[in-house]
């Protein structure tokens, strides 16, 4: 059994997301995803998400390619979260390479999908909003 483990804020989730997750998942038997928390996002990565770490991760226990979920405290915990949940395999996209490359486990970058992302998303939408507000 290969367990693949991976981490994300999957805000407003995208088809980038989706494939990740797919790909992810066809390098083993199981797939658990860490959803980092929202005050772990606004401390260590100087951002906040749309909707709740909650929304979030109800929303990513739905994927088809997904078997278990758990929230991400911190990016210094993953050695951490890999032995507690027995990962063979950490996946992550591939704007994080290089960063995590001393896991106790092997490491495989993806790159990312192209002409989607949270970010392009919130821009749309600001586009969207009437000038008033
Ligand atoms: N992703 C992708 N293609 C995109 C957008 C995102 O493949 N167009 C991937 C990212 O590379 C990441 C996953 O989707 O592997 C989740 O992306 P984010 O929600 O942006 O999360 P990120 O900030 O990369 O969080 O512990 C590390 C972090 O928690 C990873």
């Amino acid at each position: 059994m290969v367990i693949v483990i991976t981490f994300g804020n999957f805000d407003l989730f995208h088809t980038g997301h989706v494939r990740i997750l797919k790909r992810a998942r066809e390098f083993g038997d199981r797939l658990i995803v860490g959803i980092s928390t929202d005050e772990m996002t606004k401390r260590e990565k100087n951002k906040e998400c749309i909707m709740t770490q909650d929304q979030r991760a109800e929303i990513v226990a739905s994927c088809k390619y997904v078997d278990d979920i758990f929230f991400e405290e911190s990016l210094d915990k993953k050695a951490e979260y890999i032995k507690k949940y027995k990962a063979d395999i950490l996946v992550m996209g591939d704007d994080w390479r290089g960063r995590f490359d001393d896991m106790p486990c092997k490491v495989i970058y993806l790159p990312r999908s192209d002409r989607i992302s949270t970010t392009m998303l919130k821009e749309k939408l600001d586009k969207l909003k009437p000038k008033e507000f």
